[in-house]
């Protein structure tokens, strides 16, 4: 039965059953009941496996087709009226066109199945920060991936409006050829067909919380931003916010849930996760700029999750979890993945469904990209504001990237303007998150290429128009860090971690005024003394070579950067190019 009455919910329900013609509806009120039923339901067909519900109770095994185990990037378009509204990084197609092509993919896609609605919300139901959109599929791994993620039910349906993002998902042949991830900003509308892949069909996380959102804030003055927002809380018992932006697989989840090193943790040290991935960002109350997290739980990279890398990720899927394109270990019924333990099971299967010898087999087990969907209220570390409809002030804001040489440890913006500078020119090695080669460096604005829903060059300006709104004095210090700067032999070289608090703590300090900055061409950096290394074994003299900015690379970065910046053309914000100069100038 309809959980609405809402003439516009069910109208457009209608009219995407008279496309996709599935043999009948199903409306997900987000029960316990109705969920497992639908568990069973995909356990009898095979789509999930139940685990050992001893070890892992209520958590199951998904593997997705082999041709699609990532985002697809070169499949997925930002389709508004106007091509340069869309911009140069983004894949545009005429609106109408899209619709037409895709009516076609959707035709009948549905025969001979259920179509799943799910009202959700992105934020806590009724909040004033809440929005609120429907996806439509013909996946129960979807709809219990979403009930993990988002917050769904009749508490959703009886709020929604008529301005709800509509979301249609077939999975239908899972054709890579055919594989479409469409967003129509302007129609608050994302169509999605051919995947089952998560960051291509969980619609409330890349496509609404990001690509519609983002176009969204830079209409209603807010932002959207690929960032993960934790709470750090000092000896003194203060806790403060900052978010942090990095492209995907770098990390956002390990240090959203870091935990301190021995030294800091006597101290009464404590890192509180308010969110792994996904920022909205407002003006509150107090003009200072508020951060909440419109996930409701983690789609996280399973491989190097571990006891040492992130022990809380790991408690975090103990229960209620679902595991995807991770290796089962049959012996036990549990799941396994390259970086979990030294210990690989030797009667297994691995992600392509095939029998694997972890002792013996040459080919890893679990996919590079493999994921867990794991509830946020299993988080050990989880914020006591994580429920907070006003979500927490942000004291600073952290870019970073993987880059083997050019960027220091850690430096800071001179300001907001030079800070947005900092965030346009961000750039990193490319991860398995998406399709494509791995490791080629490649700029990724904002950690935002992939899900900026408009022009970056307008972006960049909403930031800057942003920072104008509120102010130097209450907006955020912003920073950029780089964990992953290697040695001759390509090994890393800052432990990360839960090390990387040591300069969290430094951040922190500085964007309270609480220590000095050095100067240096590229933005204000620490003395290796100011780094706390205490119970670290890690020497100054290594640390310095970690802070020190190599002037000729960053001659070179300053080209890669114009060439960059001129796909841009006019558009680039006259700021940043002033930026640009004023670096170049610095370097000499
Ligand atoms: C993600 C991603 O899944 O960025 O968060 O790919
Ligand atoms: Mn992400």
């Amino acid at each position: 039965m309809a959980l609405t009455t809402n003439r516009a919910v069910l109208d457009w329900i209608d009219e995407m059953a008279a496309m996709t013609q599935p043999d009948q509806i199903v409306w997900i009120d987000g029960t316990q009941s109705q969920i497992d039923d639908l568990r069973a339901q995909a356990c009898a067909t095979g789509e999930l496996e139940q685990l050992n519900q001893e070890l892992l109770p209520d958590c199951y095994l998904h593997r997705t087709a082999v041709n699609d185990v990532a985002r697809v990037e070169d499949r997925t378009f930002i389709c508004c009226r106007k091509q340069e509204d869309a911009g140069p990084t983004n894949n545009w197609m005429d609106p109408q066109e899209m619709y037409a092509k895709l009516k076609q993919l959707y035709a009948g896609a549905m025969k001979g199945r259920t179509m799943y609605v799910i009202p959700y919300s992105m934020g806590v139901v009724g909040s004033p920060f809440a929005k609120y959109g429907i996806e439509l599929t013909d996946s129960i791994y979807v709809v219990l991936n979403m009930c993990i993620m988002t917050r769904v039910g009749q508490a959703v349906a009886d709020v929604i409006g008529d301005d709800f993002v509509k979301g249609l998902h077939a999975k239908a042949d899972i054709d890579p050829e055919n594989r479409y991830i469409v967003h129509f900003p302007e129609d608050n509308t994302i169509m999605s067909v051919n995947s089952g892949y998560g960051g291509n069909v969980l619609l409330g996380k890349k496509c609404f919380a990001l690509r519609i959102a983002s176009y969204l804030g830079h209409n209603q003055g807010w932002m959207a931003e690929h960032m993960l927002i934790l709470g750090l809380q000092n000896p003194q018992g203060e806790v403060r916010y900052l978010g942090a932006a990095f492209p995907s697989a770098c990390g956002k989840t390990n240090l959203a849930m870091l935990i301190p090193p021995a030294a800091y943790k006597e101290k009464g040290w404590k890192v509180w996760c308010v969110g792994d991935d996904i920022a909205w960002i407002r003006v509150g109350e107090d003009g200072r700029l508020w951060a909440m997290n419109p996930e409701n739980g983690f789609f996280g990279v399973a491989p190097g999750t571990n006891e040492k890398s992130n022990p809380n990720a790991l408690h975090t899927t103990e229960k209620g979890t679902i595991f995807t394109n991770v290796v089962h270990n049959l012996d036990n019924n549990t799941v396994w993945w390259e970086g979990l333990d030294k210990n690989p099971p030797e009667n297994a299967v691995d992600w392509k469904g095939n029998p694997w010898n972890g002792k013996t087999s040459a080919e890893k087990g679990a996919h590079p990209n493999s994921r867990f969907t794991a509830p946020a209220k299993n988080c050990p570390c989880i914020s006591p504001e994580f429920e907070n409809p006003k979500g927490v002030p942000l004291s600073a804001i952290v870019f970073g990237g993987r880059r083997a040489k050019t960027a220091p440890l850690v430096y800071q913006a001179h300001n907001w303007q030079h800070g947005v500078f900092m965030g346009s020119i961000m750039a990193s090695e490319t991860t398995a998150a998406a399709a494509g080669a791995v490791g080629v460096v490649r700029r990724d604005p904002m950690a935002m290429l992939p899900f900026c829903g408009y022009h970056m060059a307008d972006y960049w300006q909403h930031w800057l128009d942003m920072g104008k709104a509120v102010g130097e004095e209450k907006l955020p210090k912003i920073f950029n860090v780089n964990w992953f700067r290697t040695d001759e032999e390509g090994n890393f070289i800052w432990p990360g971690f839960g090390d990387n608090l040591r300069v969290l703590e430094w951040i922190m300090k500085r964007a309270f005024d609480e220590t000095d900055g050095v100067e240096t061409p590229i933005g204000y950096q620490p003395r290796a003394t100011d780094i706390n290394l205490e119970g670290l074994d890690f020497s100054l003299e290594t640390l310095e070579g970690l802070l020190g900015v190599d002037v000729d690379l960053w001659k070179e970065e300053v080209k890669g950067i114009h060439e960059f910046y001129q796909k841009f053309g006019e558009k680039v914000p006259q700021a940043l190019v002033e930026e640009l100069d004023a670096l170049e100038q610095r370097l000499g």
